[in-house]
């Protein structure tokens, strides 16, 4: 063999090197790694002596495959399966219908409290022998059950103690897609899509799969592959052939398909001359549509629709309302048991009334008239994915109409993937909100799971930051977005802090000098990007079209309601949007326990204090501080909490790899820089209306406020492009 040139076997050791260091991040939290404390490692030797696994069906055989390739990894051994059910079977994994009557009798308690899709883990004595048994009714409560186990076990959870009975609180736990048939992701800020339209059906990427396996891992069973901004082209042949193949890739995770429908398409792909839902061919051709789907993927979930909401086409082009467009795709879908999922994000520029205030105005009045397999599906707050917002008042004001929650995964808002946030802090806020619907205690979480207003159609959306950058996310504990967006959808009782720290372990390190520290960096991150973009209740100020970074000063978009300036109505009074009853009133549209506290600037909670009222530049806040300086203060706050987290990772750094804490490390710096950039344009943009001085400890500019403004960036990413 001839030598390698010492030049070429350098340059093939640099790229090897690099490809492996690529990899960083690609497992999730499902990196397995092996457990080297004895201690633990014996104690879940000792479980997987003797395994007896039923593996009939897909979703079982999945299971099985999931459970050999956790232990595996963690165990450093092979495993032995036993071909029947034996007294010495140290874990027994099995369903409830094969249990037999010995084991069944010891489960029946559990049993008889478990919800649908859920699993027991139990550990159980025969004859005094100890199995660990792992039962459900149904196949995904076992695979589901399996997930955990391999969770616990990277939480290092004694397997002696184990006794759980979990079962999902919501039905629909999905992930909805932005993606575009060209690959590109609007508000996406990882990379491209992963779907590779081009190469499917044939060509299925390992990706599909690995990506199933990550979201069943936490619960997450449907998902939108389409941008709701949705081309009608999805909804044909050539088009659903390779939504059949992805279909096929997700049902052994158990996961089910939905498609966003453009509700223009019978004109666009069907050759007719209308979408009219009330017209009798338009609903023959969406009936048709429906049974052509489920010829393909016989358990298709069914439609979301935007429609009439920033220029989509729907039922109000015809002179119809959101109850026409929806019922007729739910009739449509209905005999198919798929369901319709209508969005409530609206707003017009036709409407001159507060913007916050549209979506309960024109959906409110419909309560009780949609088919029982429509879900509305409502953003977190009236306005749009804000770093901080109150919850939506639609929640609890519709008890007929099942309400499913849109948060946003995707940081559209909060810093796309350079910034550190830690999502599940803000989704605990929303969830735990009480909206007083049905007195004290009635929070958005019990709309959400449907035991408000007793509802069995129940959901929960995020709006997915996944692509196709190696580690899914583009910032590493972007992950942690995602996985706890899974964990709240499954319970949205459950602590973000707990979230956190079972992330972190898995992910990282078990080292408490290391999951301590950063547990608190994430809880506090949240708390920091509203400080140093939006605080006191400030929202909307970011610049247009890509949402990257400040710009309060916009104002001449033809939208009124596109502009900032519409949202911080600065002026030389004072600043902040009056939405009691000497504005837009909008507050009336809570209940009125809530809308007294709101609309009294000493009782409303100052976190929201500008987003209900226009106060003057030297009112007094609780601390004592003028507004003006509260304001500024809360500003530079942000931007030195970004300081402590960078101080906080900097200290962690011998509890990770090198790779793994300089890319957050530079995250971390881009992180600060702009956060810096949103206090000092904000601040010199509101100084030309309070014409005060910057107080003590506020840091003073860096650029002129023109300089600010100049910035310009047509390839921010994420932006829609226009190709319709
Ligand atoms: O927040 C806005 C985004 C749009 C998005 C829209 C929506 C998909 O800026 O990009 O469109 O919300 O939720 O429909």
């Amino acid at each position: 063999m001839k030598k390698l040139p010492i030049l070429v076997l350098f340059f093939f050791l640099i790229s090897t090197n690099s490809f492996a260091q690529d990899l960083q991040g690609y497992d999730l939290w499902l990196s397995y790694k092996k457990i080297e404390q004895p201690e633990w490692a014996q104690a879940y030797r000792d479980l997987s002596k003797s395994i007896y696994f039923n593996e009939d069906g897909e979703i079982l055989k999945t299971a099985k495959t999931e459970l050999r390739n956790g232990l595996e990894k963690m165990l450093g051994d092979t495993l032995h399966f036993e071909s029947t059910l034996q007294k010495s079977n140290t874990l027994i994994v099995v369903k409830e219908s094969e249990l037999g009557p010995n084991l069944l009798h010891q489960l029946q308690n559990e049993f008889d409290s478990l919800g649908e899709h859920g699993f027991i883990l139990k550990n159980v004595k025969v004859d005094n022998h100890t199995s660990l048994v792992l039962s459900s009714r149904d196949d995904i409560g076992i695979l589901y059950g399996v997930f955990r186990l391999l969770m616990l076990m990277q939480q290092r959870t004694n397997p002696a103690n184990l006794e759980i009975v979990d079962a999902p609180k919501i039905k629909l736990r999905m992930l909805n897609h932005w993606d575009n048939l060209d690959r590109t992701v609007e508000r996406g800020y990882a990379g491209f899509s992963l779907w590779n339209w081009h190469k499917l059906p044939e060509y299925i990427d390992q990706r599909y799969i690995d990506y199933a396996r990550a979201n069943t891992s936490i619960g997450i069973n449907a998902v939108s592959l389409t941008n709701v901004n949705a081309n009608a082209l999805i909804l044909t042949p050539m088009y659903l052939e390779k939504v059949k193949a992805l279909a096929d890739v997700f049902r052994p995770y158990g996961i089910k398909v939905f498609l966003t429908a453009r509700f223009s398409a019978p004109i666009e792909i069907g050759g007719l001359e209308t979408a009219d839902p009330l017209n009798v061919e338009v609903q023959q051709w969406w009936n048709h549509k429906a049974d052509e789907i489920y010829n393909y993927i016989p358990d298709f979930g069914g439609f979301l629709v935007k429609a009439n909401s920033e220029g989509q086409p729907g039922p109000q082009n015809y002179d119809r309302t959101h109850v026409d467009g929806a019922n007729m795709m739910a009739k449509a879908l209905k005999p198919h048991h798929g369901v319709v999922i209508w969005r409530a994000f609206v707003y017009s520029e036709h409407d001159a009334d507060d913007r916050a205030k549209q979506a309960f105005s024109e959906f409110v009045p419909y309560d009780g008239l949609f088919m029982d397999n429509v879900l509305v599906q409502v953003k977190n707050g009236a306005i749009d994915f804000q770093p901080r917002e109150p919850f939506h008042p639609m929640f609890g004001a519709m008890p007929k109409t099942p309400l499913m929650m849109e948060f946003q995964i995707t940081q559209e808002y909060l810093g796309f993937s350079s910034h550190l946030v830690f999502l599940p802090k803000l989704f605990e806020e929303v969830l735990n909100s009480d909206t007083y619907r049905k007195g004290k205690g009635s929070t958005v979480a019990k709309v959400i799971d449907g035991s408000l207003n007793d509802k069995k159609l129940t959901g929960m959306a995020g709006v997915a930051n996944i692509g196709s950058d190696i580690n899914w996310t583009g910032h590493p504990f972007a992950q942690a977005n995602w996985y706890g967006f899974g964990r709240l959808a499954w319970d949205p009782y459950i602590k973000s802090e707990a979230i956190a720290e079972e992330w972190l372990k898995a992910t990282y390190s078990h080292h408490s000098k290391f999951i301590e520290p950063i547990k608190d960096l994430m809880l506090t991150s949240r708390e920091a990007v509203v400080n140093y973009m939006n605080p006191l209740g400030l929202h909307h100020i970011f610049d247009t079209g890509h949402h990257y970074g400040p710009g309060p000063w916009v104002s001449e978009l033809n939208r009124p309601e596109w502009n900032p300036t519409y949202y911080h109505q600065a002026d030389k009074e004072g600043i902040g949007f009056d939405r009691t009853p000497t504005g837009s009133n909008a507050t009336a549209q809570y209940a009125p326990e809530l809308a007294k506290i709101f609309n009294d600037p000493k009782t409303c909670p100052e976190k929201y204090l500008l987003w209900f009222h226009h106060l003057p530049w030297d009112y007094e806040l609780k601390n004592g501080h003028m507004l003006w300086d509260g304001l500024a203060l809360k500003y530079q706050e942000g931007v030195d909490q970004v300081k402590d987290m960078i101080h906080t990772w900097e200290a962690s750094k011998n509890y990770i790899t090198t790779q793994q804490y300089t890319e957050v490390r530079m995250l971390l710096e881009i992180q600060l820089k702009e956060a810096k950039w949103w206090r000092d344009a904000c601040l010199a943009y509101f100084q030309t209306f309070s014409g005060k001085e910057l107080p003590l400890g506020v840091e003073k500019p860096e650029h002129s406020l023109e300089y600010y403004k100049s910035l310009k960036f047509p390839f921010a990413p994420g932006i829609r492009p226009r190709w319709d």
